[in-house]
């Protein structure tokens, strides 16, 4: 087992990540041996994907399906050894499949083939056990005597970036959106990962070129939400429960809290959002549902306790589920998509029945709390309407800088950082935020500054896309560039999704990003340098510093 690409990852001096028989996340070795299998057969599928296309044949199905396999890949997805294992299977299907075509169409054309890439050469043993036994093989890590560190550390950052970027792809195509395009350049980037590529020039341009990428997936992601369920409005929250039965919807999927909306309409069920479902109460289409009726818990680090204390049943649509047995409510929680642990029920279709049972044998709440409200909703739209007013109130004097403290949140004691820096920002300054991090501070009062509200929730992660909007229309009506704004990105990470957004900020030449709680693991002291260097990347410190840094630096 060798993984290291989340912030929690076992930090060893030999750079050794999560090593030994259980990830820090709870991910046992066989899962993450299965993984790492399931991730080279999908360099292979985007080999064959890649050669393929240039006789014209593009297999729309295995261009929907590879991102989705690779999405259960990420952080705090999937801990099911069953599930990988047929996602692999399937992988090599596909593979086959397509390689099958290739080979037809470079032989009816006379054209030699291209040398095999060595994912493209893995042979995938029959059975479970051949797998794991070929696991050195797939390790994201292999190769690493023969090359220098920060050749592992790249192919890190590239392969982690576009897990992060398939991830949203596949959030934007739950919601109708796909795009040929995006497949391709997916798959070449993909295919040539599966190469074991050294060059780091070219390393560190691909992942320039995947931040530009998920910029692209954003864009889509935001047409697939606003398309689907309308432009967020700002938005009242009630953060209480309410009397009687209830299910609990966490992750990013809105499809599915939808479908769970109208599944539960006049069974006197209340929906509660959780985590980074919290920003579907702003969408019109979404809101309008009376039983929709608030949000439960903070972000996913608490869920072993906020779950155990949730008298009802509850679904994770996406990333992250933690070990359900520890709070004892692996009975009533359900997995949907690409997500698993094994052992809880997974619903395969869009049929919420068996979480409407199960919701109706819990208690629920049997009384109501005095409500407590926080605001949701500032997306794209409410932005760009507010931006005039807040383009005014710059001129006058009256808002002196922007900050945006947004990303993941964990459990390390390091992110209060966070809380102290959005409490300790200048009165004259606006808080954008976004991603679950911003549980850490969203139900405190930070006033308003002439009407526009201080704090401005811009909605989840992937969300990053309408602050970078309203970055470019603020330098747009001030005629400077993006850096010379007086803007200061503050980014919290924790897993893949957080890697890809700072690869597309980086990649739109965004400079001086605050990150932490800490420096990625797989990233060595020389690309650190190397992000210092080029995009001015610092790593967080002492907050009264960095502010005073920040507001000196605009
Ligand atoms: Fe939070 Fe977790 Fe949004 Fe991340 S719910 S840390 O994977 O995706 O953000
Ligand atoms: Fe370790 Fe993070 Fe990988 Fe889990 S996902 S095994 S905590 S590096």
């Amino acid at each position: 087992m060798f993984c290291i690409q989340c912030e929690q990852t076992i930090r060893t001096p030999a750079g050794d990540g999560c090593a030994y028989s259980t990830g820090m996340c709870g991910k046992t070795s066989d899962v993450s041996d299965l993984q790492d299998v399931l991730i080279l057969n999908l360099q292979a599928i985007s080999y064959w994907a890649n050669l393929a296309r240039q006789y014209a044949i593009v297999d729309s199905e295995i261009d929907n399906w590879a991102p989705k396999a690779f999405f259960s890949t990420l952080t705090n997805v999937n801990f099911d050894p069953e599930r990988i294992y047929a996602y692999t299977r399937f992988a090599e299907d596909c593979k086959n499949s397509l390689r099958d075509r290739a080979i037809a169409a470079a032989a009816a054309a006379g054209d030699t083939l291209p040398p095999l890439s060595a994912a493209a050469q893995f042979e995938l043993p029959d059975t479970i056990e051949g797998i794991l036994a070929s696991a050195d093989q797939a390790a994201v890590n292999r190769g690493k005597s023969d090359v220098h560190e920060d050749v592992i550390g790249l192919r890190l950052l590239c392969l982690y970036g576009l897990k992060g970027a398939a991830a949203y792809f596949e959030h934007a195509r739950v919601l109708g959106q796909t795009d040929q395009g995006v497949a391709t350049e997916y798959h070449r980037i993909m295919a040539w990962l599966g190469s074991d590529p050294s060059d780091i020039d070219a390393l560190l341009n691909t992942s320039m070129q995947i931040g530009q990428l998920n910029y692209r997936i954003m864009e889509m992601l935001d047409k697939g939400e606003t398309d689907s369920f309308g432009h967020p409005e700002p938005t009242q929250v009630n953060v209480k429960p309410i009397a009687g039965k209830c299910i609990l919807v966490s992750g990013h999927d809105m499809h599915d809290i939808e479908k769970i909306l109208q599944q539960t309409a006049g069974t006197g069920i209340n929906v509660y959002t959780h985590g980074e479902m919290l920003p579907s109460h702003a969408y019109p289409e979404l809101k309008k549902h009376s039983n929709l009726v608030g949000n439960y818990g903070t972000a996913w680090q608490n869920q072993q306790q906020e779950f155990a204390d949730f008298p009802g049943a509850v679904v994770m649509t996406s990333n992250c589920i933690i070990d359900p047995n520890v709070g004892q409510y692996a009975d009533r929680i359900f997995t949907r998509s690409i997500v698993g642990w094994p052992g809880v029920t997974h619903i395969t279709d869009d049929d919420f029945s068996a979480v409407i049972d199960c919701a109706l044998q819990q208690e629920g709440f049997s009384c109501t709390e005095i409500e407590k409200m926080i605001t949701v909703g500032f997306g794209r739209n409410a932005l760009m309407g507010a931006a005039p007013a807040v383009i005014d109130q710059v001129k006058q004097g009256n808002i002196s800088h922007f900050f945006l403290i947004g990303g993941c949140d964990g459990a390390a004691a390091e992110r209060s950082y966070f809380t102290d820096f959005a409490v300790n920002a200048p009165e004259d300054s606006l808080i954008l935020t976004l991603g679950c991090g911003k549980f850490r501070f969203n139900n405190k009062h930070f006033g308003d500054i002439n009407g526009i509200p201080r704090l401005l929730d811009v909605g989840q992660c992937n969300d990053a896309y309408s602050a970078i909007q309203l970055a470019l229309a603020l330098s747009e009506a001030f005629d400077c560039d993006l850096n010379e704004l007086p803007l200061t990105l503050v980014l919290s990470w924790f897993e893949q999704k957080a890697i890809v957004i700072l690869l597309t900020l980086f990649s739109l030449g965004v400079k001086g990003i605050y990150a932490g709680p800490t420096t990625p693991a797989f990233l060595t002291d020389n690309l650190v340098k190397v992000l210092q260097d080029k995009f001015d990347y610092r790593t967080i410190g002492d907050v009264e510093s960095d502010i005073k840094d920040a507001i000196a630096a605009a």
